[in-house]
């Protein structure tokens, strides 16, 4: 990037750094589809953004101490990705093999493979060997514009590895400029060496007081499904999290309608992830509760499963749907956001504006942090990621193409 001048000395310094000569898609949402802003500029200080807008509207007078010219590239805010797995131990490839000989994501989970044998390769891995894999995915996703990331625990299963997994999350947002979101998903799988009710008991009563006392979780989420846990073990699960005041959310109607997305809106969650097999009702109570679907196409396309999730349904009802990677060495080994945004428009029926919107604007929504990042505005954090593209529908129409040009997270 070129730095054009430098303002020096004057009382008319606003910026502490001033972008100009860009295309803005702002995704505020008073602005139609990605809210683009042709010629447009942005100005930060102390890593927030104090002007977005068309460059004709710059306050007269403005100066930075640093000005560059994006030369028209497009700015978009940064990339949230609003749910991965992104800690593990070991991998899944051999299940992978076994899925394509015709075997079958539940029948391996039922025989001890699936998260199970993610669990035992978790439990053997230390703290720097979980983070040391970890970040070479982190960086992965980093490489394509992504500022904001939650990674959820759920292979521990045990307190030791569930708050191993936590504290390796939150030193990741603390040693890389990227903002970490933590989600405590102990309530993942039945551990191979606990009977189910003594485990939600130790859920209830060890796990989730233990990680809100250190500060490591930002959310609680559950795997509701025939293969892990019914609606009423969730409820437990969920009203012990509100009880220990932290947002909810829940992986619900992946593999089968079991009234996952109403349960999720009954107890004011975030956020529904997944919802193939939502129905009508789970819907509405979406749209009542203002809870986010999160679409998470990886999943949807490694298990080759045909029914896709209601979005004529969701986009009729007004329910906010964000997109993300839901990258887990399972059902979605896929390090990359931009590549979960044209399977969400393929497979999903997204358009661009909405596959935008879903890793920005409606992700933050879905992390309950919409205040702070998500849109091109003034006030929120200073993280927007810089592209080579002539067109916005780029970003979700290339395959294998990173474009990114640069990546500023807090204004750096
Ligand atoms: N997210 C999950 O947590 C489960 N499926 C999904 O999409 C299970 C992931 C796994 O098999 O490890
Ligand atoms: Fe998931």
């Amino acid at each position: 990037m070129i730095c054009l001048d430098k303002i020096e000395g004057s009382d008319s310094v606003q910026f502490d750094r001033l972008w100009r000569n860009g295309r803005l898609a702002t995704l505020a949402r008073q602005r139609p589809g990605a809210g683009l802003v042709e010629r447009g500029a942005i100005g930060v200080a102390e890593g927030r953004i104090v002007f977005a807008g068309a460059e004709a509207d710059l306050p007269a007078g403005a100066g930075a101490r640093e000005v560059f010219d994006l030369e028209g590239r497009l700015l978009t805010p940064g990339l949230i990705d609003c749910h991965t797995h992104l800690v593990f131990g070991g991998e899944r490839s051999g299940e992978f093999e076994m899925r394509l000989a015709g075997a079958d994501y539940r029948s391996i989970a039922r025989d001890g493979g699936g998260i199970l044998s993610t669990v035992r390769a978790t439990r053997a891995a230390t703290a720097e060997e979980l983070a040391v894999s970890a970040l070479g995915r982190l960086r992965c996703l980093l490489a394509e514009g992504v500022t904001t990331v939650e990674i959820k625990s759920g292979y521990g299963l045990d307190l030791a590895t569930e708050l191993r997994m936590l504290r390796v999350a939150r030193a990741l947002g603390r040693q890389h400029p990227v903002e970490v979101a933590t989600t405590l998903l102990a309530a993942h799988a039945v551990p191979a060496d606990r009977d189910r009710a003594a485990y939600l008991d130790l859920v209830i009563g060890k796990l989730i007081p233990q990680a809100v006392r250190e500060g490591l979780a930002d959310a609680v989420d559950g795997y509701c499904e025939a293969i892990a846990f019914t609606p009423a073990e969730i409820r437990r699960v969920f009203e012990a999290a509100r009880s220990a005041g932290l947002p909810v959310k829940l992986h619900a109607d992946q593999l089968s309608d079991c009234g996952g997305a109403a349960l999720a809106a009954e107890l004011r969650a975030l956020s529904a992830d997944h919802l193939e097999w939502t129905n009508p009702e789970g819907v509405a109570a979406l749209a009542r509760a203002g809870t986010v679907a999160v679409l998470l196409p990886g999943a949807f396309y490694s298990l080759k499963e045909h029914r896709p999730p209601p979005v004529e349904e969701l986009r009729r009802s007004g329910v906010r749907m964000a997109v993300a990677t839901d990258c887990n060495p399972g059902t979605s080994p896929l390090l990359s956001i931009l590549t979960a945004l044209n399977l969400a428009a393929v497979q999903f029926g997204l358009t661009i504006e909405e596959c935008l919107a879903g890793v920005t604007r409606e992700a933050a929504h879905a992390l309950g942090r919409a205040r702070e990042i998500g849109t091109l505005e003034a006030g929120k954090r200073a993280d927007f990621a810089i592209w080579d593209v002539e067109r916005p529908a780029e970003l979700v129409y290339w395959i294998g193409r990173n474009p990114l040009y640069k990546r500023i997270w807090r204004g750096e």
